[in-house]
């Protein structure tokens, strides 16, 4: 009896060492709690997704993706370059792939993004005239959005349009067509998709100098009656250095402007960095090992701080739950990250909260804690 007892006892320790440690043998096996249905009623969870994950490729990545997000962007099958090489040339297929799968899985669907200054084709660049470029703002953002106008739910409408001091950022649009080029841009997202959610999006727009342009920026969309539903706070930010006091101001400034908040790009950098943000035109050259430290593996401490500060993450917005629509982490596992490869190439990152098998990590755990323990 008592031999059969201990028998019964080191089969539970076994389960649950197994369910808690992760897959035995390299096999996958998922988490028992489910981020999306954790914080179901307090705002949605989601994931960009890369080509692969569209297609699915990977069985144990997509079974994660479904079981733990209800949210999905695209990381890169919107973006003008792709999705609108040549004038009036559209290339659907990632795109169409994309919303499917979004249909497919039942999932809120975000559409990234109809106009920013990077991933820009060319031939858009070139632009020095007014009506050519408001012409092709207008094919894009009309041919794109109503294709997608009973499968997008939310749009990015314009991404990325300031500098970190608020003042504007001197792309293509502003340099030709000036300030108000983002009226337009939302016009014609508010005409094209007239179900879907609106948002700007724009990463350390928590920190007062930016976010102070950024509340410009709506100030002047809301006074000339155009649509904007949202801010987006890509959350682009870097372990021990979260600005949480900036990021709870930030959250109370832009809904006391009638607007939904979402994060919308979430991840944590562990490694060494001399800048804040995430603007792809700015990398740190090296080959100095110094600056790539775990290519083993995460040491516990730091692994530690990043469960730490992802837990404080979230206790702060589900204090501010009714604000926040949606929270999406920028890659679904460690492996997936753009981290990996940007500001420097080939960096071996932990940003986010599954690790390269899939398994749940410290961080997963803390965050769950939080509707526990609020
Ligand atoms: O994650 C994206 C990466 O795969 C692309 O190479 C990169 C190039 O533009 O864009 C990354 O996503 C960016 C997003 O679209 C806008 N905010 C910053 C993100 C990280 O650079």
């Amino acid at each position: 009896m008592q031999k059969e007892r201990k028998c019964w006892l080191g089969l539970v320790a076994i389960l649950v060492s197994v369910s808690l440690s992760g897959p035995l043998n390299g096999q996958q096996s998922l988490p028992n709690d489910s981020l999306k249905n954790v914080f179901r009623g307090d705002f949605l969870i989601g994931t960009a997704l890369n080509t692969r994950q569209i297609n699915a490729t990977d069985g144990s990545t997509d079974e994660l993706i479904k079981q733990q997000f209800n949210a999905i962007t695209a990381e890169n099958a919107m973006k003008a370059q792709v999705i609108h090489p040549r004038w009036g040339q559209f290339d659907f297929d990632a795109a169409d792939r994309f919303v499917a799968y979004g249909n497919r899985a039942g999932m809120y669907t975000v559409g990234h993004t109809l106009i920013w200054h990077s991933q820009l084709p060319a031939f858009v660049q070139a632009i020095t005239q007014a009506d050519s470029l408001r012409q092709f703002m207008e094919l894009h953002i009309r041919t794109v959005a109503q294709r997608y106008t009973s499968s997008i739910d939310s749009w990015d409408v314009v991404n990325e349009a300031l500098n970190e001091d608020g003042s504007w950022r001197e792309s293509v649009f502003y340099n030709v067509l000036g300030e108000d080029y983002i009226i337009e841009a939302f016009r014609m997202a508010a005409e094209a998709a007239p179900k879907a959610k609106l948002y700007y999006n724009d990463f350390n727009i928590e920190r007062p100098r930016k976010r102070a342009g950024a509340i410009r920026l709506i100030k002047k969309l809301q006074a000339a009656g155009v649509r904007i539903d949202g801010v987006g706070i890509q959350g682009h930010w870097h372990i021990g250095k979260i600005p949480l006091d900036d990021i709870e101001q930030s959250i109370l400034e832009y809904s006391a402007l009638g607007l939904e908040v979402a994060i919308t790009e979430l991840d944590l950098e562990v490694l060494p960095r001399n800048f804040q943000g995430a603007d792809i035109n700015r990398r740190m050259v090296a080959n100095d090992p110094a600056l790539n430290p775990y290519v083993n593996g995460l040491p516990d401490s730091v692994q530690q701080q990043l469960a730490a500060d992802y837990g404080r993450l979230f206790r702060l917005f589900l204090k501010h739950r009714e604000h926040i629509s949606r929270v999406t982490f920028w890659g679904v596992n460690d492996g997936h990250s753009w981290l990996n490869h940007w500001p420097v190439r080939g960096r071996t990152n932990y940003p986010l909260v599954f690790d390269r098998d899939n398994r749940p990590k410290e961080a997963f755990f803390k965050i769950i804690d939080t509707k526990k323990a609020p």
